[in-house]
């Protein structure tokens, strides 16, 4: 498990904090949720957990807890937005390559129109 819980000059770190003002959709114990600026379909919400870890390939045994209840959550977000019967994406870029910009861990949840288009 990684020794910093958070960091002051992460931008994920300081919306989870309530440091920006940028509004929650939900929240959990481990994680918090809130709408993408630069949404890609109608539903674009982030679930970010409230403790910093750059990317999926920080992940440790230890995390177990904190994944389950991100992926709860935006199961809830899916729900609260009526997303959840006609089908939803969750998804994390991990990486350059994968378009990763921001150096936190985040989970997308995409939905509100058809998805199934090759990944770009
Ligand atoms: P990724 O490419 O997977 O690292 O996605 C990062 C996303 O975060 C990107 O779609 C835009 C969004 N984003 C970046 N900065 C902010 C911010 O300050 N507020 C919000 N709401 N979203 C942000």
């Amino acid at each position: 498990m990684a020794v910093t819980e958070t960091l002051p000059d992460c931008i994920f770190c300081r919306i989870a904090g309530g440091g920006t003002g940028t509004p929650l959709v939900a929240e959990s114990e481990h994680a918090v949720a809130f709408r993408d600026l630069h949404p890609q379909a109608p539903t674009h919400v982030l679930v970010v957990p409230r403790r910093h870890l750059a990317a999926l390939r920080e992940v440790e045994a230890g995390d177990a807890v904190l994944v389950a209840d991100a992926l709860g959550l935006a199961v809830e977000v899916a729900r609260r937005e009526g997303i959840l019967d006609g089908g939803y994406r969750v998804l994390t870029n991990d990486g350059a390559d994968a378009g990763q910009t921001v150096p936190h861990l985040h989970f997308h949840v995409l939905g509100g129109r058809p998805l199934h288009v090759p990944l770009g």
